[in-house]
């Protein structure tokens, strides 16, 4: 039986989401057009006044918001309430250029709980539960989100934060816990050591697995699936808009359903900002229109993917997206071609690989080089030469139909890949360095 955190509003009619949007997005124009004097500037820079939105029709005419928007104003020009009702800040682990700090009242904190909560509601998660929360606490907003969530469904909460494998694995154990949320690398990684254990599927007591904050494969769904003998359900979400539970993964896993009557979703085209119609596959561009702190209007994620309204079997009404591709910004442009990791890792997970893999990109000559290193599981380690040669060939040629251009494969021992707690680093690429 399909449950629901808040049935009304996750299971209402397209109209009557439509019409909540529109009186939200009419409401937060005309807050940020009073109150937030950087955003006001670019609406007067496009000509438009809160009078021109009407209803979520008028979307369209509001300008965009980037990262550039967020770092020219930061720390506190895109705020939307007086700092004295702010009561969080949450930040992004931002590797270039300034980071994301982005404020909550206690308002927008409670509307990212219950996001959250509908996910690990529609996880199978109840009351029942002991859900463990393994991702990093602190400023990340995976521990807290997901925390937040766990209490309002009234889960027994264990909030081990990432890190520490060998007491995460302990606490599911003793503590029997039913359901875990983490990086997808990182479960893999638990899924690992619990083998290395000698536990079974069936001696693990976790039902569902509730992962996000970084792109990963079916394949790789899969896998973890297997192992632990789990379902697994995607999460997505960014700190801009909150953290996570801006969509999640229902029992039909296949998309992550839109919180739409809080975040608006837009598929547009990056490199002419033009409105894509549904289906095709853009950047997401979300609107928050019930966030008071930090109010995004139109802000582009870089995230690349496709939106469907397609009825789902779950009974859930809200717009899905599907699986990102990774980030506009993890796209790697090869001798020409693009290439996401997430299409590599789909080719070594298809020949036997596990998720750990690197890929190495240089300038060599003036030519770019991939290179792609992956680990040989424990059952496929062997030092004959032959055998290694031909998984090589196995890989190049799978990496080639995949992706159209020439890579270099390297097989390494099992474990000479760091393991990651959270978001996994997959890409080195020199040419940046
Ligand atoms: O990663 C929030 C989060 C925490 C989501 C826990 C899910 C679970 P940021 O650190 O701001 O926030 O990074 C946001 O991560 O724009 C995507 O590129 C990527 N991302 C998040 N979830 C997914 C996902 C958190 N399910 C950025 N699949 C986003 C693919 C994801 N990419």
């Amino acid at each position: 039986m399909e449950r629901y955190f808040q049935p009304d509003i996750e299971c209402a009619s397209h109209e009557k989401i439509r019409e909540i949007q529109s009186e939200k997005l009419i409401r937060q124009i005309k807050n940020v057009w009073e109150n937030v004097p950087y955003y006001r500037k670019k609406m007067e820079a496009k000509g438009v006044t809160p009078d021109d939105i009407k209803s979520v029709d008028d979307l369209h005419k509001l300008p965009f918001l980037s990262k550039a928007d967020l770092r020219e104003a930061y720390p506190y020009g895109l705020l939307g309430k007086p700092l004295k009702e702010c009561v969080r800040i949450q930040s992004t682990s931002g590797t270039t250029g300034k980071r994301v700090v982005a404020f909550y009242t206690q308002h927008d904190i409670d509307l990212w709980e219950d996001c959250c909560a509908r996910a690990i509601t529609a996880a199978g998660g109840t009351d029942e539960d002991v859900c463990q929360v393994s991702y990093g606490y602190g400023l990340f907003t995976g521990g807290p989100g997901l925390n937040g969530g766990s209490h309002k469904v009234g889960c027994l909460t264990i909030p081990t934060s990432s890190g520490n494998t060998d007491r995460q694995i302990m606490f599911i154990k003793d503590l029997s816990a039913t359901i875990l949320c983490c990086t997808p690398s990182y479960a893999a990684y638990l899924g690992e050591r619990m083998q290395e254990l000698g536990y079974g599927p069936d001696d693990i007591p976790l039902k569902a697995g509730i992962f996000g904050a970084e792109a990963w494969s079916q394949e790789m769904r899969e896998s973890i699936q297997k192992t632990m003998g789990i379902k697994a359900y995607d999460i997505y979400g960014l700190t801009e808009l909150s953290g996570p539970g801006v969509a999640f993964e229902c029992s039909a896993q296949n998309g992550m359903h839109i919180n739409e009557d809080h975040f608006i979703a837009e598929i547009i085209d990056p490199d002419t900002e033009e409105v894509l119609p549904e289906g095709e596959q853009g950047e997401l561009v979300f609107t928050a229109v019930d966030k008071e702190a930090f109010p995004m209007i139109r802000y582009r994620t870089r995230d690349i993917c496709r939106l469907t309204r397609e009825k789902c079997s779950c009974g859930r009404t809200h717009v899905k997206m599907s699986k990102p591709m990774g980030r506009s910004d993890d796209m790697l442009i090869i001798r020409g071609v693009n290439v996401f990791p997430s299409q590599i890792e789909t080719v070594l997970l298809n020949n036997g690989y596990a998720a750990n893999y690197q890929i190495v990109v240089d300038r060599v000559n003036n030519t770019d080089t991939l290179d792609v290193q992956v680990e040989m599981t424990p059952e496929m380690f062997t030092d004959n030469v032959g055998e290694v040669e031909e998984r090589q060939k196995k890989l190049i040629d799978g990496l080639k139909s995949m992706l159209g251009i020439k890579a270099k494969v390297s097989l390494l021992a099992p474990k000479s890949i760091t393991r990651s707690e959270g978001k996994a680093v997959r890409v080195i690429d020199k040419r940046k360095i």
